[in-house]
């Protein structure tokens, strides 16, 4: 159901139920968990891609394989299964790079959202698909769409379903680029090779202290950085990049 493969440091992991629009059932999203923390442990990946199989990124719950209506433990299913996915994404020590190439629904919008880079195909869409059948967003999109896009149009967004282009999820700030769906594949490993490249200690680093301001006061997160900032910089990193500076040549932080 997820399929793995790494090339210079990027780990590519890949929702792979195409006939199905990648809808995720347990197989898929506790699978997905755990070689999203294989990659996290893992000392030769630098860089985490989701991508997916098909013509759809993820279609959300699949609805195949979910009791009656009135008989399922949504609390139970949420803590067993979605939650800890998008705390494993959250949390993970490396850059986690979402590769939307198709519908993204759903809890898969949530997952869409919920990369540091997200980067879109053209042919890319998101829906908040969850009020056609009743539900509410769950699997972060509470906690990320109003804060990209701001209450109001969180809501309409949530209450209408509707799709949501990669133009406007540009403009937006729902994605960071958007790719042709030709090129998409290169483009994507391109972007992560480049991150791959960068110092992936302070990458940790800034990822941890960005998650911390964002819940958090002002007070706290300069104090978060200062704290922080003293990891950083007694890290080799520091002293490359410095020393880079110096003799006018570009850092290497692959070691
Ligand atoms: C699917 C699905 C799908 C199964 C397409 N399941 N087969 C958490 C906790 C517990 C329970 C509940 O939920 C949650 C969180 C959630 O994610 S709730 C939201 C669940 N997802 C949805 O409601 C999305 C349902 N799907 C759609 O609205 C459409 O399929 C989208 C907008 C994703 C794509 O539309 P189209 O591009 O027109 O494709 P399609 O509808 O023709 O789908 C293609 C096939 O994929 C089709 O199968 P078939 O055998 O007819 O070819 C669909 O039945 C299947 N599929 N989504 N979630």
């Amino acid at each position: 159901v997820v399929l793995s493969s790494t090339r210079a440091g990027v780990r590519t992991l890949t929702l792979n139920r195409p006939e199905k629009l990648n809808a995720a059932n347990n197989d898929l999203i506790l699978t997905l968990t755990r070689e999203l923390q294989a990659a996290g442990a893992d000392q030769d990946v630098r860089v985490v891609v989701i991508a997916a199989a098909g013509r759809g990124f993820c279609a959300g719950q699949d609805l195949s394989e979910v009791a009656q209506p009135g008989q399922t433990d949504f609390t139970a299913h949420l803590h067993a299964t979605y939650n800890p996915l998008i705390r494993t994404i959250r949390t993970l020590e490396k850059p986690v790079v979402t590769a939307v190439q198709g519908v993204a629904a759903g809890a898969g919008a949530s997952l869409a959202l919920c990369g540091d880079v997200r980067l879109w195909a053209q042919s890319a869409a998101m829906v908040q698909v969850f009020s056609n059948i009743a539900l509410i967003p769950d699997s972060g999109s509470t906690w990320f769409l109003p804060r990209l896009v701001g209450y109001h149009r969180a809501f309409e967004l949530m209450a209408l379903a509707e799709k949501v282009t990669a133009e406007e999820a540009l403009r937006v700030g729902l994605c960071e680029h958007v790719y042709p769906d030709d090129t998409f594949a290169a483009d994507v490993q391109a972007y992560a090779e480049r991150l791959a490249k960068r110092p992936a200690n302070a990458l940790k680093l800034t990822k941890q202290a960005l998650n911390a301001a964002l819940s958090g006061t002002l007070d706290a997160a300069l104090d978060e950085e200062a704290r922080l900032q003293q990891l950083a910089g007694d890290h080799w990193e520091h002293a490359e990049g410095v020393a880079a500076f110096r003799e006018k040549r570009p850092a290497d932080f692959r070691r």
